[in-house]
């Protein structure tokens, strides 16, 4: 669990799926409320998924007498085209429907960082902030708190925005998306060692904005690690290998540290590049099946591969069976499911 208390206001960043996440919630605001000394019983929701387990949270908080404000910009432009895109109309419905003025959902084509829909200090007096745990989540509650600098806006966009893009903001803002990018990977084994990696990182980042030398130093050193992660991810490149025209893999399995980011936007240079392929050993369905393939369609060709075609129709999202994917152009499987569906289903697929 990652919690700051940003200009003294109690602030969790999680994103809620479950039912343990809606406890939570309601724990933490709970607590924050017994020791809350201020005007007001606002607690904000910024930038986090628009889900049925946060529908419950923001119900029940309303139900115990706080007054919810939700922002967000992860509303649907349009009709859904997909059970993902509908959960979020509907659910985004229930919060208008219990919050009225208070919601505010949008898209992120009008709103590409959360920060543009809070101004300076708004929620200042709020009793706690329950944000997304990314960098858009971190500046929006920053910001919504009172804790800002002239820049954050447009650097929140370039954090939320494609991975060669994150790096590109002022300074101090390049050290977040650099802190971010060497978070230990997803490893199920060592779950609680990357939350406390992010617990300090966005720890540090909030001091450095508010001046702290000390933990400015500390962002520094891991820049260095990114500069060296970028180093690794050059030279991963190298060995990347066609598995068909226009599909590239890369083996980083048992590699040191690389940046993901980087790596993708050098496979992506090609422009016969349609689909990029990481055989990784860690990620949720490595933790399951020791292999994961993670495979990534081009941002031009993102409107016209559809990943979902390679797998069967019948199969579902699901990492014990060996399969994540949400969004067109992103799919994770099991080596199994690769060499049963996936690679066969390359080699056939009709490239734009
Ligand atoms: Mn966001």
């Amino acid at each position: 669990m990652i919690t700051l208390k940003i200009n003294n206001i109690p602030t969790l960043f999680i994103k809620a799926f479950t039912a343990a996440d809606v406890q939570i919630i309601l724990d933490f605001v709970r607590n924050a409320a017994a020791s809350f000394a201020g005007p007001g019983n606002t607690v904000l929701f910024i930038d986090t998924p628009i889900t049925a387990a946060t529908v419950e949270a923001v119900g029940r908080l309303k139900s115990e007498g706080f007054r919810v404000a939700f922002r967000d910009h992860h509303g649907i432009a349009g009709n859904p085209s997909n059970d993902r895109e509908r959960k979020v109309v509907t659910a985004a419905a229930k919060l208008e429907q219990l919050l009225g003025e208070d919601c505010r959902i949008t898209i992120r084509d009008l709103h590409p960082a959360c920060s543009t829909l809070v101004s300076v200090g708004e929620f200042a007096n709020a009793v706690a902030i329950i944000a997304d745990p990314d960098a858009d989540g971190l500046t929006a509650a920053m910001k919504a708190a009172g804790v800002s600098y002239p820049g954050l806006d447009d650097d929140a966009a370039k954090l939320d925005g494609e991975p060669q893009f994150q790096v590109t903001g002022t300074p101090i803002s390049q050290l977040l998306a650099k802190g971010i990018a060497v978070l230990p990977s997803y490893d199920p084994a060592k779950a609680k060692e990357r939350e406390a990696a992010h617990q300090l990182l966005f720890s540090d980042w909030l001091k450095a904005v508010c001046g702290n030398e000390t933990a400015l130093k500390r962002l520094e050193e891991r820049e260095i690690l990114y500069e060296e992660a970028v180093r690794v991810s050059q030279a991963l490149a190298q060995t990347a290998v066609a598995v068909v025209p226009g599909v590239v893999l890369v083996d980083v399995v048992d590699k040191p540290l690389y940046d993901p980011g980087t790596l993708n936007a050098l496979l992506e240079r090609d422009p016969d590049c349609r689909i990029t392929v990481l055989r990784k050993s860690l990620g949720p369905i490595a933790a399951l099946h020791g292999i994961q393939y993670s495979l990534s369609v081009s941002k031009a060709y993102q409107g016209t591969v559809d990943l979902h075609n390679l797998i069967p129709s019948y199969a579902k999202s699901d990492p014990d069976l060996g399969i994540i994917s949400n969004v067109s152009f992103l799919l994770h499987t099991s080596e199994d499911v690769w060499k049963a569906h996936v690679l066969p289903g390359l080699k056939s697929m009709e490239m734009p």
